[in-house]
Formats: C-alpha cells, structure tokens, sequence
C-alpha cells in the first residue's frame, strides 16, 4: 500500500504545480543489473520519455516488496504498479498460463519467441486480464538449467535424492519428481540462503538468473539441460492502469514493450557470454547431455495442464514455426 499512497500524495502535490506527477514503482526478483532489472529500466525511461515526466518511475528490485507471488498479489490489491516475473507463480492466478511452463516445449528461443509473439502469447495475455491482473507483455527470463552442490547431473540417475527448489509451480514439481528429484518449493528471496545453508543441494534457473544471484558461490555444477523454457511478463495493477486515460495506457503498453525487447537483448548476451562466465567463477559445466530421458521422465507434468484444458494448446504451440 505504502507506494501506491506515496504516489497519490505526490501526485496530489504535484497537481498544484503545473502538472500532475506520477512515480510507478517496477517490482522484481533480480538485481537492478539483472536482465530484469534493465528491462525495468527500460520501461521507466521509456515511460518517462513518452509522458513527458509526467510519469516517472522506480525499481523495487531484488524481492525488496516480496517473492514473486507476493508481487502479483500486491497487484491485485494496488500495493504495486507494477511487476516483471517468471510464469512461476503465476498459473496460481491464472491456470491456462501453466501451457507455457510444460517442460521440453519449446525447442529454442526463436520458437518461444513467436509463440508469445504471436496470436497464443496476445489470447494469454487477455487471460491474464480476466484475472484481476493487466498483462502487458510478454518478456523473459530464458531456458533453465539445474545447478547444484552434490555432483555432475548428466542422466535423470544423477538427481536421485537431489533436494532441488523448484518454483511456487505444480508443473514444474510434477516434472522433477517424475525425474526423480525431491522438489521443494520457495520463494526466490529464500533461495540463496538455503542453497548455502544446505537446506537444498540445488535449484534450476537460466544462465541469466545464476549469474545475476552469484549462484557460483554456493553452487559447483551446472548442468545445460535446458529443461522448460521460462517466459516473463510484465504485468500491472489493474487498479492503476484502469485510472488511466486511452493515451496513457498506450504510454503503458509501448513501455512494456520496450521494457521486453531490452530485457530478450540482454537474455541474448548472457547466452552468448554466460557459459564462460560460470566457468571463471569456478563453477563445473556440463555441456554434454542427454535430453530425451530427462524429457520422457518429466512427461508426467503435461497432465497438470492437458487434464483441465486438453492438448490443442500444446499442440497449437508446437505448431509455431
Ligand atoms: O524470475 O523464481 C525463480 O526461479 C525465477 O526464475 C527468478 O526469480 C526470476
């Protein structure tokens, strides 16, 4: 609440000036040189270049205003302008989103790409819109891969016993018990600490995330298993962009959408630079893997999704060329 309130004093202030200002505070997991955090950047730039200062804006990085599902409920409520997150949490809100967290979906990035480019990325943004939530656009976070601290994972053998946190997501834990880890769910802002306290062995994210969060510090292997590609959105109070006027919405949408490309350029050179990085740092990589068993173990997961809504959509989503 206390942004939203600090917003309306300073809008109210400002009012009786010669134009009423605004602050949109960007909320996300990451650090602000993350590639969330320049997607942040970029919006708020954009945002501000567009209004003409009329709008300015701030981030909350680093899960300063909570996880991520604590971030999309302050949404809900108004507490918060506005969020960059993984789908993780988000098919809590908004079930039909969990399609796009099925593992070994996507084949590559320009796949991913033009799914949420395209006609199912804008029929899922509009879902997210029926659920109390604004979905702007669709950004991202990249493919995932399992880093821990016990030992080389080059077959599903390897995660036997693994204690792996996996995101707030049934798809995802359905997926890692099927491969034979232990899933244990967590907020992100949890993550490092039990990764270095032992409470975990391990944790699955992108090149981007092990790198901006250090991983390389608590963690020793990493392993390129690619296993779900993990899409971000950039969403919004719906409390804050229904007091919007047309024009000002499209100020919102052209932010968002500036704030996606940023962010995919800055995913496309961590893929490219990513690799040697964790390696300087110390961590083990495991480049040569397997993926067919991995994918035939996590298949269990599709029922999450397919059991409620059925397979048009994967199958609509394979279809993308
Ligand atoms: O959105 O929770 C996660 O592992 C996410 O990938 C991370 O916070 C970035």
């Amino acid at each position: 609440m206390k942004h939203f309130v600090t917003g309306l004093i300073a809008a109210a202030v400002l009012a009786t000036g010669a134009q009423a200002q605004q602050k949109i505070v960007v909320g996300h997991a990451l650090s602000p040189t993350s590639h969330y955090g320049v997607g942040a950047q970029a919006f708020i730039d954009t945002l501000t270049e567009l209004s003409g200062g009329t709008f300015t804006g701030e981030q909350a990085p680093a899960g300063q205003l909570g996880g991520e599902r604590d971030m999309i409920e302050g949404l809900q409520i108004g507490s918060l302008d506005l969020v960059i997150t993984s789908t993780g949490p988000l098919g809590n809100f908004v079930p039909e989103i969990f399609a796009l967290d099925l593992p070994f979906l996507f084949r590559d990035y320009d796949h991913a790409r033009a799914v949420l480019d395209g006609e199912i990325g804008q029929e899922l943004l509009a879902k997210i819109g029926e659920n109390n939530l604004v979905g702007l656009a669709w950004s991202e976070n990249g493919f995932r891969h399992i880093t821990n601290s016990q030992r080389p994972v080059t077959t599903p053998a390897d995660l036997d016993g693994l204690k792996l946190r996996t995101m707030e997501n049934k798809v995802h834990m359905t997926a890692f018990s099927g491969m034979g880890a232990a899933p244990t769910p967590m907020a992100f802002p949890e993550l490092f600490t039990a990764l270095q306290q032992g409470v975990v062995d391990g944790q699955e994210n992108p090149v981007t995330v092990i790198t901006a969060s250090k991983f390389w510090e608590v963690q020793k292997y990493v392993s390129l298993t690619g296993h779900v590609y993990s899409p971000a959105a950039v969403l919004a109070s719906p409390i804050l962009i229904d007091g919007l006027t047309e024009e000002q919405k499209g100020w919102f949408m052209e932010a968002a959408k500036a704030s996606a490309a940023a962010t995919r350029a800055e995913v496309n050179r961590l893929e490219e630079a990513g690799v040697a990085l964790l390696r300087e740092n110390g961590m083990e990589v495991i480049t040569d893997i397997d993926k067919a068993p991995f994918a035939a173990l996590a298949e269990a997961s599709y029922s999450v999704y397919t059991d409620q809504y059925g397979t048009e959509m994967v199958d609509r989503i394979k279809a993308v060329e």
